[in-house]
């Protein structure tokens, strides 16, 4: 297949295709696209192909008369077969490839955090880091650890804004909700898109195959600074992450203690 050379280079460089490259369910996405594509792209110049043949060979000549042809029985038999063969393909693809879109896998780094519940994908052996993803007006907020499921403001949960941090080779089950409007995760290296609907929770994971860091965008219009609703994931080694997650939680202790300082001195002087 010529256009199959020609659509390669172009596919791989991530021009028509989806991203791909950070996690296993990006890289089925992605494939899943591309066999699409190429089915299509087959069809395209198969039709356009015969397409401009006709008009060229069949072309109006002076002395010769059009034939009319009324149906081809055959013919238009067999390109519905064709047809119907190539969704079945296409679909049988799609069923086969669905599972691994969906289900997370195991994490190749070992870890102790545990699956929390049972609505979330969870890896067959049940071990996931949960970290919950709040949209809002217009920024990401993420709290870190299987409790933010529930208790999501009292658990005194490490949190962080707009940059995620997580450990490479881990599954990462994201829990999804949004206080306002409907929201949209979306970082393309890590996956699908997930909507965030107010009352709803959703859920999607991904499992980062390499550490750096992988950029993303709200992909809801949400609103009038929507556009600057961008999201960052930073992949980092396991021991990294517990560094920065141990001093992500004395940084905040420190800041609400400050706080506590601050309220405490205006009421003091009557100022609160
Ligand atoms: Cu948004």
């Amino acid at each position: 297949m010529g256009c199959t050379l020609l659509l390669a280079p172009v596919a791989s460089a991530n021009f028509i295709g989806p991203k791909a490259g950070g996690s296993p369910n990006a890289n089925q996405i992605s494939s899943l696209y591309h066999i699409i594509l190429y089915i299509a792209a087959f069809v395209f110049v198969v039709v356009e192909g015969t397409l401009l043949y006709s008009v060229v060979k069949f072309r109006a000549k002076r002395v010769r008369h059009a034939a009319q042809i009324h149906g081809n029985t055959r013919l238009e038999v067999g390109w519905t077969v064709a047809a119907a063969l190539i969704l079945v393909a296409i679909t049988v693809v799609t069923f086969v490839k669905l599972p691994s879109i969906i289900t997370p896998p195991n994490s190749s780094a070992a870890i102790s955090y545990q699956s929390a519940s049972v609505n979330e994908p969870t890896p067959p052996n049940g071990k996931q880091l949960t970290i919950c993803v709040t949209g809002r007006q217009f920024i990401w907020m993420y709290s870190y650890g299987a409790a933010c499921d529930k208790h999501r403001w009292d658990a005194k949960l490490p949190y962080s804004y707009q940059q995620m941090v997580v450990p490479v080779h881990t599954t990462v089950v994201l829990v999804i909700q949004s206080i306002d409007v409907i929201h949209s995760w979306w970082v393309p290296a890590l996956g699908g898109k997930v909507d965030a609907v107010p009352g709803y929770t959703t859920y999607t994971w991904f499992k980062a195959l390499h550490t750096g860091l992988f950029h993303g965008q709200c992909a809801q219009l949400c609103g009038r600074q929507h556009a600057f609703m961008t999201a960052q994931v930073k992949v980092v080694a396991p021991g990294q992450y517990a560094a920065w997650l141990k001093q992500q939680g004395v940084a905040i202790n420190a800041a609400n203690d400050q706080v506590g300082t601050l309220r405490q001195m205006l009421t003091r002087e009557g100022q609160l």
